[in-house]
């Protein structure tokens, strides 16, 4: 017995849980995911499998898991539905080719909408956490995610215990789970550091099942050295945020920031931090990324906010050593709270995403990769685009060795549109679209971000469409694609022809 509570091997754990069942598991983008149970039950799928019999569960989760979650399971065929994020290649595989049903959903409204019953019941929740006392109060460890809502909302309750996190974790997290209409409230944060809610999470004693002990460690990928490409991206988008500041546009203690996953998102960081105009600044972000712990270090980030440390093992182990060196300076949230419409538009958090590809008017796809092939989810991007002081996307000009322009006429499917992308920056330049009509967003957008091998192309299509509105022809919309498609090659497109 831990703290009262049974303790339990994690194949143990994985039989109590039904063919069919639906279960919410912890973490966030993996930071802080469950990685034993998972496990078990892949096998204990793989098994029934074997002698015949069904066995699949509905996955929900705060955002991506890793190998040990998402991977298994869907190696095993173990899942029926997924929802609201995910970035496991085999798990996409499934998802993209009709075995996983999978819906993407905006990640601030993953929890409202297990509260609402929008996602059926919750069967189990399957959280980990670094310290669990007798009466139920929980300490979470790298994430909070949508933990806080599973746990209260599931039938029962199955908790990973993992010793690789410290129990000193405690007062790292700010655990708030707002009222349901009509009487919800505002949420009482006005500046990135307030803390509003709660240091654990208070768990039903009846509802849980038993604790499975594990050691542990986070399965965050680690991230490429930033190529000539991604560093020009983060320089220009430091240098775009100095020039508004000069221009008075940005007050001059700066705004909050928020970036997405990723490489890209890491080169802007550091390329801010190391900018001479723009000073110390905080952060109201979903993901606290590497760059974000170094920049702490050093003075250049006061402050951040997010749902998970999603950092590399290396950084992890040594923000554990000076843990208390970082105590007031992060505070993890739940992610309907770091992503929340409200508190972005309130705080007035400048946000920065990486598209997949983004058409001449400013629409962004950041999901669908030639509208067909599901490659992460929207994620937390629309939560915060929607409702920035300052939206920014970035991209590279080219990718798949110049076979691809993710700059293109028309996008293969939407996920921010042109009214809520206000910036686009590669690196070639910065198309700033405030204030300007499609037709000018079209020649901006080609001439400071397209590759010089495409603009003639892009400039192209936007002629034949003439003075329209918005000049789309549907005949060559999707050229650039189709020549992709069918030759492997946008450059092959031809543009003009009713082909
Ligand atoms: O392919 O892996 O085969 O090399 O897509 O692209 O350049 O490595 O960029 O890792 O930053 O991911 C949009 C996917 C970008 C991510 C996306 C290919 C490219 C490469 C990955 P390879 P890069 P990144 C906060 C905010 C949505 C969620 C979000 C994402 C691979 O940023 O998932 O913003 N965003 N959340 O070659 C075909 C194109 C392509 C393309 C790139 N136009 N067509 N392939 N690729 N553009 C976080 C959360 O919400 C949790």
């Amino acid at each position: 017995m831990i703290s009262g509570f049974p303790v339990l091997t994690a194949a143990e754990a994985a039989s109590l849980v039904n063919n069919d069942d639906v279960i919410g598991f912890g973490g966030f983008t993996p930071a802080g995911s469950p990685k034993a149970v998972s496990r078990e039950l892949a096998a204990r799928a793989i098994a029934e499998h074997e002698a015949g019999r069904p066995f699949s569960i509905g996955v929900i989760t705060g955002a991506s898991t890793g190998p040990s979650l998402d991977g298994v399971l869907a190696a095993s065929d173990a899942i029926k539905f997924r929802t609201p994020y995910q970035s496991d290649p085999e798990l996409r595989k499934r998802i993209n080719t009709g075995r996983t049903q999978f819906f993407d959903m905006h990640l601030s409204q993953l929890p409202q909408a297990v509260r609402y019953g929008f996602l059926g019941d919750l069967d189990w929740a399957v959280v980990e956490v670094c310290d669990i006392k007798p009466g139920g109060e929980a300490t979470l460890t790298s994430s909070v995610g949508a933990a806080p809502t599973f746990l209260h909302r599931a039938k029962r309750v199955i908790l990973e215990l993992n010793h690789r996190h410290p129990a000193a974790l405690r007062g790292f997290h700010d655990i708030y789970e707002p009222e349901d209409p009509p009487t919800r409230t505002h949420i009482p944060i006005y500046r990135a550091e307030d803390r509003i809610g709660t240091e654990t999470v208070m768990i039903d004693p009846a509802k849980i099942a038993g604790i499975v002990e594990t050691d542990l460690d986070d399965e965050v990928g680690a991230f490429d050295e930033p190529n000539e490409a991604t560093k020009m991206i983060g320089r220009n988008v430091a240098g775009f945020l100095a020039g508004e500041l000069r221009a008075g546009r940005i007050r001059p203690d700066f705004l909050p920031i928020q970036s997405g996953v990723g490489n890209v998102a890491n080169a802007v960081l550091s390329a801010m931090g190391s900018h001479p105009e723009i000073p110390a600044f905080r952060m109201y972000t979903e993901v606290i990324q590497d760059a974000v712990i170094h920049l702490m270090r050093e003075g250049r980030i006061l402050f951040a906010s997010g749902s998970s440390l999603t950092v590399s093992h290396e950084v992890l182990r040594d923000l554990y050593r000076d843990l208390e060196q970082f105590r007031g300076k992060i505070l993890l949230r739940p992610q309907e709270i770091s992503n929340h419409p409200e508190v972005v538009r309130r705080l007035g958090i400048i946000s920065i995403n990486t598209a997949l590809e983004l058409d001449l008017y400013g629409n962004v796809n950041s999901t669908h990769v030639m509208g067909r092939q599901m490659m992460n989810g929207i994620g937390g991007s629309g939560d915060f685009t929607r409702n920035a002081y300052i939206s920014i996307f970035t991209c590279p000009s080219l990718v798949k060795g110049g076979k691809i322009s993710p700059i293109v006429p028309m996008v293969s499917h939407l996920d921010h549109s042109e009214h809520s992308v206000q910036v686009v920056v590669t690196e070639h330049g910065v198309a700033d679209l405030r204030g300007h009509s499609p037709h000018e967003r079209a020649e901006i957008i080609i001439d400071r971000c397209a590759d010089p091998q495409y603009r003639p192309l892009l400039r192209e299509y936007l002629k034949l469409g003439g003075a329209a509105h918005t000049p789309q022809t549907f005949e060559n919309a999707y050229a650039l694609h189709r020549a992709f498609l069918a030759e492997g090659d946008m450059r092959k497109a031809v543009i003009g022809t009713k082909k």
